[in-house]
């Protein structure tokens, strides 16, 4: 599995810029936030350890995945200083078609956003068989997405700053 190849939970922080001077955004799905606001700790905590200020992290929630689009997007319109956007939204399969409609949108919504504006939108959405699972990667025995999203939004950040346009 991917995640086993390159696990970013357990992270070298030598090989990862500082995030000292760098303001990042975090907007969470109310939906099952249990494992949403564990993934959004992760977060924090990896912005934090790796220099990020506590003040430059802004949290805006959201009522479910669906939502984190528009959240990213009036996130980007509102703080145009942010170098990174993390959503965090956690959708788990049930008996109806709406986890592939859930799941669909956001993925494709979230993808529309990395293209059309200038701040990176990290993607931090589990799509879980059942809830074993989310716990298992929202600081279980797969370590925390959430984790892995910040440092992904920290490196991406600082791409950003280093590219020419
Ligand atoms: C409706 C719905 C369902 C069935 N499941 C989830 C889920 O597992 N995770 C999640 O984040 N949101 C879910 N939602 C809510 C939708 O994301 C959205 O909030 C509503 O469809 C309203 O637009």
């Amino acid at each position: 599995m991917a995640t086993e190849n390159k696990n970013l939970s357990e992270y070298d922080k030598t090989t990862i810029p500082n995030a000292k001077n760098f303001r990042f955004g975090i907007v969470v799905s109310e939906w099952n936030d249990t494992i949403t606001n564990n993934l959004f700790q992760g977060a924090f905590d990896a912005f934090v350890d790796c220099g990020a200020l506590k003040e430059n992290i802004v949290r805006w929630d959201v009522p479910g995945s669906f939502e984190l689009i528009y959240g990213a997007k009036k996130m980007q319109q509102s703080y145009d200083m942010l170098d990174a956007i993390i959503v965090v939204g956690v959708v788990i399969q049930g008996e109806t078609k709406h986890f592939d409609f859930v799941c669909e949108g956001v993925t494709q919504g979230i993808k529309d956003l990395n293209i059309q504006s200038d701040i990176p939108v990290i993607f931090c959405v589990l799509t879980d068989n059942n809830m074993q699972q989310s716990i298992d990667r929202s600081g279980g025995k797969h370590g925390n997405k959430g984790t892995e999203a910040a440092i992904a939004a920290i490196k991406m950040a600082q791409l950003r700053k280093d590219a020419k346009f």
